[in-house]
């Protein structure tokens, strides 16, 4: 297995969640790829995305299917300027690369939302540390493992 994955395996360990990564070589870096490669609903797929809330990095669990109001985050984190992380920003908070960065396990400790859409499935499928692995999981189990507050953080066109 390659590094990113064995670290988040181990560190979910840590956080009482047993992950069984799968591997698919075609790619699972964006929502479709990886819903394409498991067949499932793109819905299902936890994009774990990194915002900058008033120079603080927070991780937002959204569904595959929605798009990130960050009117709503900003307002969720009381914040007055939302923006997306740079790729080396991605990079410095989690210690995973965009495409394969999971939704805990990271460097350093981020606050977490979660959008309240995943919660209407009964497993959901994540990153597992690098932009070819993937697992499951159950909605409860991501909250409980992230320690997360579910939120109404999508686009309504979403
Ligand atoms: N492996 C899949 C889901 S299992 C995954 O990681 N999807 S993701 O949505 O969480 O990661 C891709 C996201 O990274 C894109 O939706 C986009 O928001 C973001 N992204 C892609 N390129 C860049 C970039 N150059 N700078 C900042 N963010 C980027």
């Amino acid at each position: 297995m390659a590094t990113g994955v064995e670290r988040f395996v181990e560190r979910a360990a840590a956080r009482g969640l047993e992950v069984v990564p799968r591997e698919f070589p075609e790619g699972t870096r964006t929502a479709a790829d990886a819903a394409a490669a498991i067949g499932c609903d793109v819905a299902q797929i936890v994009k774990s995305l990194v915002f900058v809330a008033d120079g603080r990095p927070v991780l937002v669990l959204t569904s595959g299917a929605n798009r990130v109001d960050l009117d709503r985050v900003a307002a969720q984190l009381d914040a007055t300027e939302v923006r997306k992380a740079t790729a080396a920003e991605v990079r410095e908070a989690t210690g995973y690369g965009i495409g394969g960065t999971p939704p805990l396990g990271h460097d350093t400790d981020l606050a977490v939302l979660l959008d309240a859409d995943l919660t209407r499935h009964p497993v959901v499928w994540a990153a597992a540390g690098t932009a070819t692995h993937v697992f499951a999981l159950a909605p409860d189990e991501l909250l409980s493992a992230t320690d997360a507050v579910p939120a109404e953080v999508a686009d309504e066109a979403g």
